[in-house]
């Protein structure tokens, strides 16, 4: 080992990344958790400060969707991510190692981080016939899991398969598949549903533990109420077409052409919470909304079967009463407590909502 510094904001100067840029990516992940400017600035001298942690990453039942997702990440990219901003032991997907040199490298990262280190789960757990549906050198997921999550310090579910059980656990289910938290009981288990999750938003979780070192706060479903504390109705762009009660009845009828709302040709974004209309896909370029289709509800629970894409919801085509409670956030306050008000702003509007996610079962 070299006598380098193993401080975030070293690695990042030795990797060429300007502290310009990394305040940038602060400012950026600030914004999209709604905190004031000054938050945004300590939260990245805290950041800054941070020490790479280990993180095990392990892929069950899944598409690779959400490893996809995040190696798309624009800041910071995959390659930052991994160099410098956490230390990736063990990724059966990206590594070189396969079969029982991997299985030694879990292992070593494992005891030499034991107690410390975060794990990381896309995809969910098949648990019928013993597990036999899903192996990784001979080792069924569950096995793999159980193992791995006895020396971590968290465990950071991502995807709606490991959140939820999401494509696995749709109907008929034949491997038996359950999500991680159902099996994960005596360490915090963070789920960043989305199917797959928002890249960002993946970030965002790593960089709030390399910054404060805790998980942000929770929403009743166990994701980040920073990401999942709004609708993307809430947010969406043809939020006041819906509450003109002008509504698209085909895809390509005189109402599509002009962008109003796709909620009677089945959009869930009122029952949906993510934040696909503010962070958007693609660098920011788009979100399936601005696309022209509906939101498919994806980080819910009971995705895929209870979608019912074309199927309007079961709930009065008129404006929802959300609650306009403001919720002053002085500009000296801390990060942790602009996340702690943040949360209970969100908490409040899920309070007003007038449809819930059981809609998407109807
Ligand atoms: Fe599931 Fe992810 Fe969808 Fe795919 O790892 S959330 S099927 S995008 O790949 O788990």
């Amino acid at each position: 080992m070299s006598g380098e510094s193993s401080l975030l904001i070293d690695n990042l100067a030795r990797h060429g990344v300007s502290r310009r840029a990394f305040i940038k990516y602060c400012a950026t992940l600030a914004s999209l958790m709604a905190l004031p400017p000054t938050a945004g600035r300590a939260f990245a001298e805290a950041l800054a400060k941070a020490s790479r942690p280990s993180v095990i990453w392990l892929s069950f039942q899944e598409c690779t969707g959400c490893t996809e997702s995040i190696s798309r990440s624009h800041t910071p990219t995959l390659e930052g991510l991994i160099f410098d901003s956490i230390s990736l032991d063990y990724h059966h997907t990206l590594m070189a190692a396969a079969g029982e040199a991997a299985e030694a490298a879990r292992a070593a990262a494992m005891q030499a981080n034991w107690g410390k280190y975060l794990l990381v789960v896309d995809g969910s757990v098949p648990m019928k016939d013993g597990g036999v549906y899903s192996t990784i050198a001979g080792i069924s997921n569950h096995d793999m899991l159980m193992d791995t999550v006895k020396g971590a310090a968290a465990v950071v579910a991502v995807g709606t398969c490991a959140a939820f059980g999401g494509l696995p656990k749709a109907q008929p289910n034949p491997t038996g598949a359950v999500a991680i938290s159902e099996l994960v009981k005596d360490k915090p288990v963070v789920n960043i549903s989305g199917c797959p999750p928002i890249p960002v938003v993946m970030t965002g979780v790593l960089a709030h533990y390399l910054a404060f070192g805790t998980l942000p706060e929770l929403d009743k479903l166990g994701r980040p109420l920073a990401f999942y504390g709004e609708t993307i109705h809430d947010r969406c762009y043809r939020r006041p077409f819906y509450d003109q009660g002008k509504f698209a009845k085909t895809f390509d009828d005189e109402g599509a052409r002009k962008g109003w709302c796709l909620f009677e040709l089945g959009c869930k974004g009122p029952v949906t919470y993510n934040v696909c209309a503010t962070a958007k896909w693609n660098d920011g370029t788009s979100f399936p909304i601005e696309s022209g289709h509906g939101c498919l509800g994806c980080s819910e629970p009971g995705f895929w079967d209870a979608g019912g894409f074309y199927r309007a919801l079961s709930m009065p085509a008129e404006p929802l009463k959300v609650a306009a409670k403001a919720v002053a956030i002085g500009a000296g306050v801390g990060v942790a407590v602009a996340f702690a008000n943040r949360a209970k702003k969100s908490v409040a509007r899920t309070d007003h909502q007038t449809a819930t996610p059981a809609d998407l079962e109807k």
